[in-house]
């Protein structure tokens, strides 16, 4: 398949371009910065809320040159609520904008667990429970995950958001023993979000196959999705180490540490 994935510089994009590439699949890379090394496809060097730019990157790959997109470009911390807006919902409107009209049939979308980290823990949340965002940030999550349904209802795009967890090459705390997604795990679930035959508008949670999971892997088994690794098997590493406040509060909502204070801040920056 060939996929034009965002944010093909960063973290989770590095990975999953790589993951894609060794499983047969044709990748471009978007990105705001340069190809990192070793980057083997077409790079564009664009900003994903310029309307312009992003036109011009489907224009330049061709009728048919985009199958799928993977985006997974914006920024992963909290700030001001119209930054969040721009990278979360703009950048994803710009790319269904030029989905539509280059007739490019899938969108596979990094959501994230933010969407709903205000919820208390419970034993296993599924993906309908109503969005509960924890920051501006999870605004912006809940907010993308709408264009996305609206955009499969009115053209049909099949439009998947994995609502990820904690990517990381191992756990690190007690929370990620719940919420961890590996690298590997990672490519795994992309591929199927991909491959799904006739998703429709579809969310999942974006975590590996962990014993402790604080949310449902059926939707993402439904998808084809069939994580292979496990946090518990970081278990004891990670519970040698001396329990925190942090871990206790970290414990009490799935969102973990965004749900606290030190996440509270005015929604406009003012000068
Ligand atoms: C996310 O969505 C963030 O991008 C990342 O920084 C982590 O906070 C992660 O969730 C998590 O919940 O561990």
């Amino acid at each position: 398949m060939r996929v034009l994935v965002t944010g093909a510089a960063g973290s989770i994009g590095t990975v999953v371009c790589s993951g894609l590439v060794d499983r047969g699949h044709e990748v471009a890379g978007l990105d705001l910065v340069a190809e990192p090394e070793g980057f083997t496809g077409p790079w564009f060097t664009a900003d994903c809320a310029d309307a312009d730019a992003v036109a011009s990157v489907f224009d330049r790959l061709g009728p048919g040159g985009v199958e799928a997109v993977v985006h997974l470009a914006g920024v992963v911390t909290e700030q001001s609520l119209p930054r969040m807006l721009e990278s979360h919902v703009v950048t994803t409107a710009v790319l269904l904008d030029a989905m539509v009209e280059h007739a490019v049939p899938r969108i596979v979308y990094a959501g994230s667990n933010h969407a709903v980290g205000r919820t208390p823990r419970m034993p296993l949340l599924d993906v309908d429970v109503r969005p509960r965002p924890d920051t501006f940030y999870g605004v912006g999550k809940v907010a993308a995950e709408a264009l996305l349904s609206l955009y499969a209802d009115r053209y049909g795009i099949d439009a998947v958001s994995a609502r990820i967890g904690s990517f990381l090459a191992q756990p690190e705390s007690r929370r990620h023993l719940a919420t961890w997604l590996s690298h590997d795990d990672a490519v795994r679930m992309v591929e199927a979000c991909l491959t799904a035959p006739d998703p429709g508008f579809a969310v999942l949670y974006g975590i590996s196959g962990n014993t402790r999971a604080w949310w449902d892997l059926e939707p993402g088994r439904a998808l084809g999705y069939r994580p292979q690794d496990d946090a518990d098997h970081y278990a004891a590493a990670v519970e040698a180490r001396p329990a925190t406040h942090d871990d206790d509060q970290e414990a009490a909502h799935v969102g973990g540490p965004f749900v606290g204070e030190a996440f509270y801040r005015p929604a406009l920056d003012r000068s």
